[in-house]
């Protein structure tokens, strides 16, 4: 009656742990990565460090974009003009805008005005 080595298994779990917090790290990945959604493309623009990330983005009318917070701070990405706005994010909130054609392209946030970034409406 040996007992069943349980050191593979408890090694495999360890690996799957290792593996998914790896993948965790790696998707909020920046740069922002953009993938096909219904009726246009989604865009993800990263906040870290007190930097939209990235600066400039080309989107389409019709795109969606969302913004994540990864820093401590609370952000916003507003409209140069507030005509579009996410709403206050905290650390690990998103928020998304629907792009339509003639919207103000540039950004700021309300809590911290020094960070600015633009989308680019190109089609
Ligand atoms: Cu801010």
């Amino acid at each position: 009656m040996t007992p069943k080595p349980t050191y593979q298994v408890g090694r495999r779990a360890f690996l799957a742990r290792v593996m998914a917090a790896l993948a965790a790290v790696a998707l909020p990945a920046w740069p922002s990565r953009t993938r096909a959604a219904d009726g246009g493309a989604e865009h993800v623009i990263d906040i870290r460090d007190l930097t939209f990330r990235p600066a400039t983005l080309d989107v389409r009318a019709g795109d969606t974009i969302t913004w994540v917070n990864h820093d401590i701070a609370p952000h916003t990405a507003t409209a140069a003009d507030k005509s579009w706005d996410t709403g206050l994010l905290k650390r690990g909130e998103q928020g998304s805008i629907t792009v339509k054609p003639g919207m103000t392209t540039q950004y700021f946030c309300r809590f911290h005005p020094a960070m600015k970034a633009v989308v680019r409406v190109v089609g």
